[in-house]
């Protein structure tokens, strides 16, 4: 039974591992602008990749090294989520990768709560599949260099590093928002985002007192690689609990992020482009 079962997997997976870097990568991007600003549109625009259900993907002809999970906190941005996925998927699909994006939007109308969108995110996507890492990405970032590869880190990864909307500067040494990539078990080991941070700002610094907290280091693609372009956008209201909440967050580590995640499930859909997840986080405040 054993000797069939091996001989069965063999033959289903004929293919060898997709090469460390990818080939074809020329160092650009070029920015690619909805005809509409509706998914229908996006999804015809994308009809040539031939996308699988759920905005997932993997290469055709070579074993992906691993299987991605793109964490979207989404609400109301619409016309910044077209331009994402006609970007997005284009760049993941050429960098050779298995991936699957899931846009985890906030269904109450509330105060936005980015960082628990994403643990919502990673606790649904590994419910679906045992996903090797996560990006988390703002859905505003499209990456302007395509050899800034979403391949799983071995420590935490800031990928944002060069932002046109920062004259591509690095605003802080410690910054670990727009995106970053973690492994399922790094993310596990921080105890994922705290829930506490209700409209913008703090929880990124959060995540990066996390990361050091556990003796795990930020690492960084160099500037001319991690190269992106903001889209714009209205900007929200900071939160001025932010600072309180993040000088104190240390002590809440431990009981304060997936291990007291609380939320209902509105919607669950595999959609053309995307995982689609609609989340109600009225359940605590
Ligand atoms: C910065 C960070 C971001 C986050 C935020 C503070 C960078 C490049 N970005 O972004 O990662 O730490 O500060 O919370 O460092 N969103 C919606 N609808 C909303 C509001 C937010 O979809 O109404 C999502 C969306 O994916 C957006 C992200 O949350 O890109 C961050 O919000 P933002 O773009 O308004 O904040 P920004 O650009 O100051
Ligand atoms: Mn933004």
């Amino acid at each position: 039974y054993n000797n069939i079962q091996t001989k069965q997997t063999n033959e289903k997976q004929p293919l060898t591992p997709c090469p460390q870097t990818p080939p074809d990568l020329n160092g650009t991007m070029r920015l690619l602008v909805p005809a509409q600003e509706t998914l229908e549109e996006v999804a015809q625009q994308l009809s040539w990749l031939r996308l699988l259900e759920g905005g997932h993907q993997e290469p055709l002809d070579c074993r992906a090294r691993y299987k991605i999970a793109i964490i979207v906190p989404y609400r109301d941005r619409l016309s910044n989520l077209c331009t994402f996925l006609l970007n997005m998927h284009p760049f993941l699909t050429k960098q050779q990768l298995d991936y699957s994006i899931f846009i985890v939007e906030q269904f109450d109308d509330g105060l936005f709560n980015r960082a628990m969108l994403m643990n919502v995110g990673f606790n649904e996507a590994l419910k679906l599949r045992d996903f090797d890492c996560f990006f988390f990405h703002d859905v505003d970032l499209i990456p302007e260099n395509d050899r800034n590869i979403y391949s799983c880190p071995d420590q935490p990864r800031h990928m944002s590093v060069a932002i046109d909307k920062f004259n591509y500067r690095l605003p802080y040494v410690d910054l670990f928002g727009g995106v970053i990539g973690m492994s399922r078990n790094h993310f596990q080991l921080v105890n994922g985002f705290s829930n506490m941070f209700w409209g913008w700002g703090g929880e990124d610094d959060d995540m990066a007192s996390r990361v050091k907290a556990h003796d795990l280091n930020i690492t960084r693609y160099t500037p001319n690689v991690a190269r992106y372009h903001m889209l714009t956008h209205a900007k929200q209201k900071a939160n001025p609990k932010r600072y309180e909440k993040l000088y104190s967050g240390r002590k809440r580590f431990k009981t304060d992020g997936l291990n007291n995640l609380e939320y209902r499930v509105k919607s669950l859909k595999q959609l053309p482009l995307f995982t689609y997840l609609l989340v109600d986080l009225t359940g605590r405040r």
